[in-house]
């Protein structure tokens, strides 16, 4: 595996290249164009501008998160041949670049969802946190305007102002769109785009739905192990792989990671691990990575990545706010480089007793 942490680009992250680099053991960067919109087709020169920046510091970049997928794609309207061509010159150029891992997500409206971007612990840091009940309460606006003014000034990956500023109008895009029909869609992009993965060698790493349920009576297909292997079998190209995302996968306390993760095995092509704190059903708080502090085996993950060889980059996910730090909810550098220590120290002494 290849520790990385997650960086957004100069002028997007309050995280310096410098600062990642002095991280003990993490090697790489997993960033973005962060200001391109959905169904762009990113400009060679500057996926090589973004490559050299990265590489001038000292760091590999280890792949892309996220290349986002156009919703007349999502929704399967007549126009996504288009935008599907759109990403795949996106992909010649990252494949150009010789990087090789791209994560993406197919959630229709909402990237990932939060009720609470700033929940205090009892030790005065503040957590990221999710709470169904709350989510049923409010109405879409409201969230918005919510998440908006607790992001520390910050746009939050996912939440684009400029399909933001439309989201009555797609709701009503994804009126007719159910379970099966998004399914159809994801395997309708992945047939087109494999091709072009298959000649540059990009594995494309779908993020799990997060939270691993529907929200706003939108449909989500990528919550739980039956689903997955479905995609897996439907799509069998080994460049069609998996995030396995702990946080995401993890907020449904009925899906067992370690055994996803021996079920996926080598489609698996990027880990995000992190933890969280079930409270009750439909109800979590993030948690701070080690096993005894959360409800997740954290441990137990790790060795499964381990036990079925995985390879790809791994990165720590949200971190808590700590130190007064002020960044990206969940990005911060603080807690996340303790996280990233955490999860090589387990891979240390995970590696080393099989070793005997
Ligand atoms: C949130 C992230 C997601 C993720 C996308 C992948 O913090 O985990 O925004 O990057 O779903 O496309």
């Amino acid at each position: 595996m290849e520790m990385t942490l997650r960086w957004y680009g100069t002028g997007f992250d309050s995280v310096t290249l410098k600062q990642i680099r002095q991280v003990p053991m993490v090697k790489g960067v997993i960033t973005t164009l962060y200001d391109t919109v959905p169904g762009q087709a990113w400009p060679k020169e500057r996926i090589q501008a973004m490559k050299n920046e990265v590489e001038r510091s000292g760091l590999h970049l280890a792949g892309i998160e996220s290349v986002n997928i156009h919703d007349d794609i999502k929704v399967g309207l007549p126009s996504r041949d288009q935008y599907i061509e759109n990403y795949i010159k996106t992909l010649e150029g990252l494949g150009e670049a010789d990087i090789h891992m791209v994560c993406y997500n197919f959630m229709p409206v909402f990237d990932w969802t939060r009720s609470d971007l700033k929940k205090s612990l009892p030790d005065g840091s503040t957590v990221l946190s999710y709470d169904q009940e709350l989510v049923d309460q409010i109405d879409v606006d409201k969230m918005l305007s919510s998440m908006e003014a607790n992001a520390n000034g910050f746009t939050l990956p996912g939440w684009e102002p400029e399909r933001m500023a439309r989201v009555k109008e797609l709701f009503e895009m994804y009126k007719d769109v159910d379970e099966e029909k998004l399914f159809q869609n994801l395997c309708y992009f992945l047939r087109a785009i494999m091709p072009t993965c298959k000649k540059y060698g990009i594995n494309m790493a779908i993020h799990p739905d997060d939270p691993a349920w529907p929200v706003f009576n939108l449909p989500r297909i990528i919550t739980g192990k039956e689903k997955i292997l479905r995609l897996l079998s439907a799509v069998p190209d080994a460049e069609n792989g998996l995030t396995l995302c702990t946080g995401s996968l993890g907020s449904n306390p009925l899906n067992d990671i370690p055994d996803m993760i021996h079920a996926f095995k080598d489609r698996i092509h990027f880990a995000h691990v992190r933890n969280i704190h079930h409270l009750a059903p439909g109800k979590f708080d993030e948690a701070p990575h080690p096993t005894s502090l959360g409800s997740l085996d954290i441990y137990a993950i790790m060795k499964a990545l381990f036990d079925t060889g995985f390879d790809g980059p791994i990165r720590p996910d949200h971190g808590r706010m700590i130190w007064d730090e002020v960044a990206m909810p969940g990005y911060g550098l603080y807690d996340r480089a303790l996280g990233a220590t955490y999860l090589s120290g387990l891979w240390e002494a995970i590696e080393r007793n099989a070793k005997g």
